[in-house]
C-alpha cells in the first residue's frame, strides 16, 4: 500500500502551474537576478545553509583580494552578494567533493598563469607575479565551511581555503579529473589531463596512446592517499574523450564509469574493470560533449535501485573531435543531441545491464546540466544548441581567430529555457518546460548551477574565453540568477519541525511534525502524499554536479486531530554506498511542494567504515478522516496571508543553531577533539598563507603552459605550433633531474621538466615525490 503511494508522491509534477507568484513572492518558472559573484562562477558548492562557495580559474577579474585579481568568493544566499576569498593555487577545472565532516576539498587544477593565461612568469608556471597564483595541478584545497555563517564566512581565519601543497597534494597532476566519494567517505580522484587541451589525444599522429605524450592522466588515486596512482585501462581506451569521466558509486561498492562511448563498472578495491554496453547512437556525454548526467532519485518504492540518466551531448564523428589542439570541424555548426538514455548498471532483478531509450529533451543541448530537485524531479539548465565545451582561437577549418564567429566559443545557440524531467511519468510525458521564462544570459562553457536550501536553483558563470573578456560574443559572466521551479507558485510550503541534525545508516526511526498550516485539504491525502528527501547538491563545474544524489527516506505517519501529522521517518538504508557519508539537505515534500532544506550530516562524520544497523520497523500509519489542513489552498494568495501560519511552525531560519547542532552532533560521535585540534592548526596556516610570496615553494612545473580549456593559441608556450607538445619526447632536459632518464614514465613528465628554468629547490614535489622510474612497474 505504502510503496505505490510513495511512488506517486515522488515523481509527481507540481499541481501548481508555473506563472503565479507563490507564498514567498517568487513566480514558479521565473529567473531572478542573483547578484554579482565577483569571480566568474565556474565551480560552486554549498558550504552550509547560508553560503555558496565559488571558484573561478586564475584570471584577470576586476575584483581583488590581497592586492591581486580574485578567483574565489563566498556568496551569501539571502543577500545575493559575494565577498572575495584568497585561493592560493590555480583551481582551473578542478574537481571537488565533500568529506564526511562537511568539509569540502577541491583537487588539482592548472599551472600558475598570468594575463592571457600565459604560464606564470616564475619557474615557468609555478607562480605568476601579476596574478599571484601558484601552480595548482596537484593542489588539495580544503575548506571547512559548516560553521562559516554570517560575516565569518569571509573574515574568519577558520573559513579560508587551506591550500598548501607542501602539506597536502595529489600524487599526480590532474585537471579535468572527477571526484567520487566512496562509502567510507574517502574520495576517488579519477583521470584528467596533466596539461590542458581541447581533448586528450594526439591525432592524427599518436605515438603514445596511453599517456598522450604526457597530456593524459589515465590513472586514479584516493584522498586521503592510498599510495601511487593506478592506471585505469578504461581511461586509456576512451582516448581523447576521457576527462571528467561520469562516475557514480553503486550499491555494491563498484562505481559506474562512463566516458567517450564506453561504460564500465569499476571495483575500487580490486581495480577490476567490468565492461558494460557502449552508449547508444555514438553519443558522447563527457567533456567536451558535456551531456547532462545524473542518478535518478533513490526511493523506497523502487527498493533504492540506481538508474543513471544521460541526456544531450554530441554525436560528432570521431575525426571531428580533432585533437589536443582543436576540433577538426566548426563545432558551433554541429547540433547537439537531444536524446536521453537510462542505464541501471546493477539491475536488482539480475538482468543484464542495458541502455534504454528515454524521452528526448525539448531541444538538443551541450553543456546542459541536471539539478536534482527535492520533489524528485530533475531540472536541466544551461548549455547550447550547437557545438561543444572548450574554447579555442581556431579550428582545423577556421584557422584565424578573427574568423571565429563566436570569438573563442566552440558552442553557439545558448538555451535559455530550463526543462524539467519527471522520473516515472508515462513515456512521452516526462519533459516539460511549459510556462518557464527564458533567460537572456548565455550560460555556455564554464557555467554552473546548484540547488539551494530554499529549493531554488543558483545559476552562475559562463566564460568560454582564455582570460576575462566582457566584450565578446559570449563574455565572462559575473551575474548570477536564481531560478524558481514551478513549486514556488504554491500558496503554502510545508514547514516541518523536529528535523534531526544527523542521519544514520539504519537504526531507529525518528519523528517530525508537519503542522496543519503546511497544507490544505484532507490530512490523510496530504500525509499519503508526503515524502522525505535527502538531497546532495554536489560540487558543480562543467555541467556536472559531482556527488549529486537524492535519496528518499521511507516513512509512515500519524494524523492528529488538529490537522497536524507526525511523520515516522526511517534512517538512510544501511548501505553507505547508496548515499555516501557527509553533508546533505533534508526536505519534506507535501503534494510535490518542498519545504526548505536543512543541512545535516549523514553518517558519523568521520572517514572510515560507517556504522550500520538493522532497519527498524516503522509504526503503522494512522489516519483520521476529519483532519484538515489550514494552509492556503489558493494559488492567488499572497505571502502575507500564509505568513499567519508561521506561528505554529519550526523556524525557517536554520543557520547558526543548526550548524552548531551539526558540530555538536559530530562531537557526539567522538571527534570533537580532533576537530578543534585541526581547526586551530588550520587557522594558523590559513593566516600565514594570506600573504603569498614568490619564495613560497609550491606546485610542480608545467612545462608546456597548461593554459586554456582548449587551445591556448595565443602567447602560451603551447601555441598553434603543436610541436610545443610532447615535451618529454622532445626535451631531454628532464634528464638533468633523472639519472635514469630512459626510465622516465611519461605519465608525469612535467614534474621533471625544467624547461624555463625552475629549479629543484623550487619544487617540493621533486624532493618528495617518489621517482617515476621506481613505480613504473605498476603500469
Ligand atoms: C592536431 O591536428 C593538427 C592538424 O592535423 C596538427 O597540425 C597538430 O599537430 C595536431 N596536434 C596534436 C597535439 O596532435
Ligand atoms: C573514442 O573511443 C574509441 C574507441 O576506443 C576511439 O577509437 C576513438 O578515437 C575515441 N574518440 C576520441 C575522440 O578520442
Ligand atoms: C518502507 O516502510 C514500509 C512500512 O513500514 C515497509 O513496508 C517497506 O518495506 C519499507 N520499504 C523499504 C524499502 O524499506
Ligand atoms: C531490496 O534491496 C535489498 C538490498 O539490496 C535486497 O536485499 C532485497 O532483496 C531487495 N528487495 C527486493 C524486493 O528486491
Ligand atoms: C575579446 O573578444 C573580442 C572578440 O572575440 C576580441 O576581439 C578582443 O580582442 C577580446 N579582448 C580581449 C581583452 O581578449
Ligand atoms: C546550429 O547548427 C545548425 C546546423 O548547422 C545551423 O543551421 C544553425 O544555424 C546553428 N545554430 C546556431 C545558433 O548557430
Ligand atoms: C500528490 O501531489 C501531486 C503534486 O501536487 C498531485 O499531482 C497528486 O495528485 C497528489 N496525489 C494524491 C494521491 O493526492
Ligand atoms: C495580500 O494579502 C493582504 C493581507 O491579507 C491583502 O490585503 C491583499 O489584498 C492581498 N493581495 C492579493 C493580491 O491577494
Ligand atoms: C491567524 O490565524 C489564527 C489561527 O488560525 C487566527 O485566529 C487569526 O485571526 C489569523 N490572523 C490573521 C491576521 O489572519
Ligand atoms: C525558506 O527560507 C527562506 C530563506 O531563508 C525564507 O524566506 C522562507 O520564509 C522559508 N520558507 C519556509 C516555508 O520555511
Ligand atoms: C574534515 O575532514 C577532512 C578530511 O578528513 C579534514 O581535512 C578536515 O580538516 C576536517 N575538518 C574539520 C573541521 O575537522
Ligand atoms: C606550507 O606548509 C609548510 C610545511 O608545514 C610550511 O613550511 C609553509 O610555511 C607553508 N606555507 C604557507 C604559505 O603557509
Ligand atoms: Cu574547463
Amino acid at each position: 500500500m505504502l510503496a505505490p503511494l510513495l511512488a506517486i508522491g515522488l515523481g509527481a509534477s507540481s499541481a501548481f502551474a508555473a506563472g503565479a507568484a507563490g507564498a514567498e513572492g517568487h513566480k514558479g518558472g521565473s529567473f531572478e537576478d542573483g547578484g554579482d559573484t565577483l569571480v566568474s562562477g565556474m565551480m560552486l558548492m554549498l558550504g552550509n545553509d547560508e553560503k555558496v562557495y565559488i571558484l573561478d580559474k586564475s584570471e584577470g577579474n576586476a575584483a581583488q583580494v590581497n592586492g591581486h585579481a580574485a578567483w574565489g568568493s563566498v556568496y551569501d544566499i539571502a543577500t545575493r552578494t559575494a565577498t572575495t576569498l584568497e585561493v592560493i593555487t590555480n583551481p582551473f577545472c578542478s574537481s571537488g567533493m565533500h568529506m564526511p565532516n562537511g568539509s569540502y576539498i577541491t583537487f588539482g587544477g592548472n599551472s600558475a598563469v598570468g594575463p592571457g593565461a600565459n604560464p606564470g612568469d616564475v619557474g615557468n608556471g609555478l607562480f605568476d607575479t601579476t596574478y599571484q597564483d601558484y601552480a595548482g595541478q596537484q593542489a588539495v584545497r580544503i575548506l571547512n565551511p559548516l560553521t562559516c555563517t554570517g560575516d565569518d564566512a569571509a573574515t574568519s581565519d577558520d573559513c579560508q581555503w587551506f591550500d598548501n601543497s607542501t602539506v597536502a597534494r595529489l600524487q599526480a597532476m590532474r585537471w579535468y579529473s572527477t571526484a567520487e566519494p566512496m562509502g567510507d567517505g574517502t574520495v576517488a580522484v579519477i583521470g584528467g589531463f596533466s596539461n590542458g587541451g581541447y581533448i586528450n589525444r594526439n591525432y592524427p599522429e599518436n605515438p603514445d596512446p596511453v599517456w598522450q605524450g604526457g597530456a593524459s592522466q589515465p590513472t586514479y588515486e584516493f584522498w586521503p592517499s592510498r599510495g601511487q596512482p593506478v592506471l585505469m585501462q578504461f581511461l586509456v581506451d576512451a582516448g581523447g574523450l576521457n576527462s571528467y569521466p561520469h562516475t557514480f558509486l553503486m550499491a555494491s561498492g563498484k562505481a559506474l564509469l562512463q566516458a567517450n562511448v564506453s561504460t564500465m563498472l569499476w571495483d575500487p578495491v580490486s581495480g577490476d574493470e567490468i565492461p558494460l554496453p557502449p552508449m547508444p547512437d555514438n553519443i558522447v556525454r563527457v567533456y567536451p560533449a558535456s551531456g547532462a548526467v545524473a542518478m535518478l532519485p533513490l526511493t523506497p518504492a523502487n527498493n533504492y535501485s540506481q538508474t543513471v540518466l544521460f541526456c544531450g551531448g554530441s554525436d560528432m564523428p570521431d575525426d571531428a573531435w580533432g585533437n589536443y589542439s582543436w576540433p577538426f570541424i566548426n563545432t558551433w555548426d554541429y547540433p547537439a543531441s537531444a536524446k536521453c538514455h537510462q542505464l541501471e548498471p546493477e539491475p536488482q532483478d539480475g538482468s543484464a545491464p542495458a541502455y534504454v531509450d528515454d524521452d528526448p529533451m525539448p531541444e538538443g543541448r551541450t553543456m546542459g546540466q541536471f539539478i536534482l530537485l527535492p520533489n524528485g524531479q530533475m531540472l536541466v539548465v544551461n548549455g547550447g544548441l550547437n557545438g561543444t565545451a572548450g574554447y579555442s582561437t581556431q579550428t582545423l577549418l577556421t584557422t584565424s581567430y578573427s574568423d571565429m564567429p563566436f570569438g573563442m566559443s566552440l558552442a553557439a545557440g545558448p538555451v535559455g529555457t530550463p526543462a524539467i524531467y519527471t522520473p516515472g511519468a508515462p513515456a512521452g510525458q516526462r519533459w516539460s518546460n511549459a510556462g518557464f521564462d527564458t533567460s537572456d544570459i548565455p550560460r555556455l562553457y564554464h557555467s554552473s548551477a546548484l540547488l539551494l536550501p530554499d529549493a531554488s536553483v543558483l545559476i552562475a558563470g559562463s566564460n568560454p574565453n582564455v582570460d576575462v573578456n566582457t566584450s565578446t560574443f559570449f563574455p565572462t559572466t559575473y551575474k548570477a540568477e536564481i531560478w524558481y521551479p514551478p513549486y514556488f507558485s504554491a500558496p503554502t510550503r510545508p514547514v516541518p519541525s523536529g528535523v534531526p541534525k544527523t542521519i544514520s545508516y539504519g537504526g531507529d526511526s525518528f519523528d517530525i511534525t508537519i503542522p496543519a498550516s503546511s497544507y490544505s485539504g484532507s490530512a490523510n491525502d496530504a500525509a499519503d502524499n508526503t515524502t522525505v528527501m535527502l538531497m546532495r547538491p554536489g560540487f558543480t563545474t562543467h555541467a556536472m554536479n559531482m556527488g549529486q544524489r537524492a535519496l528518499q527516506l521511507n516513512n509512515t505517519y500519524t494524523v492528529n486531530q488538529d490537522g497536524s501529522y507526525i511523520l515516522h521517518v526511517a534512517q538512510a538504508p544501511p548501505n553507505a554506498n547508496l548515499f555516501q557519508p557527509g553533508p546533505a539537505l533534508f526536505f519534506v515534500n507535501v503534494n510535490g511542494i518542498p519545504s526548505n532544506g536543512t543541512m545535516l550530516i549523514v553518517g558519523n562524520g568521520q572517514v572510515g567504515t560507517q556504522p550500520t544497523a538493522d532497519v527498524a520497523q516503522l509504526p503503522p500509519s494512522v489516519r483520521l478522516d476529519s483532519a484538515k489542513g489550514t494552509g492556503s489552498g489558493s494559488s492567488n494568495s499572497n505571502s502575507s496571508s500564509s505568513g499567519n501560519n508561521t506561528a505554529n511552525s519550526a523556524s525557517s531560519s536554520h543557520t547558526g543553531a543548526i550548524v552548531g547542532g551539526i558540530v555538536a552532533a559530530i562531537a557526539l560521535v567522538g571527534i570533537l577533539g580532533a576537530v578543534f585540534g585541526i581547526c586551530i592548526s588550520r587557522r594558523k596556516r590559513a593566516a600565514s598563507q594570506l600573504t603569498p610570496g614568490a619564495a613560497y615553494p609550491m606546485g610542480a612545473a608545467s612545462g608546456v603552459g597548461g593554459v586554456g580549456g582548449a587551445v591556448p593559441s595565443r602567447g602560451g608556450i603551447r601555441n598553434s605550433d603543436s610541436s610545443a607538445f610532447v615535451p618529454l619526447q622532445q626535451d631531454n632536459s628532464s634528464s638533468a633531474w633523472d639519472p635514469n632518464a630512459s626510465n622516465v614514465n611519461l605519465h608525469s613528465p612535467y614534474r621533471d621538466d625544467i624547461r624555463g628554468g625552475n629549479s629543484g629547490e623550487f619544487d617540493p614535489y621533486y624532493q618528495n615525490a617518489p621517482r617515476m622510474s621506481t613505480n613504473a612497474a605498476r603500469y
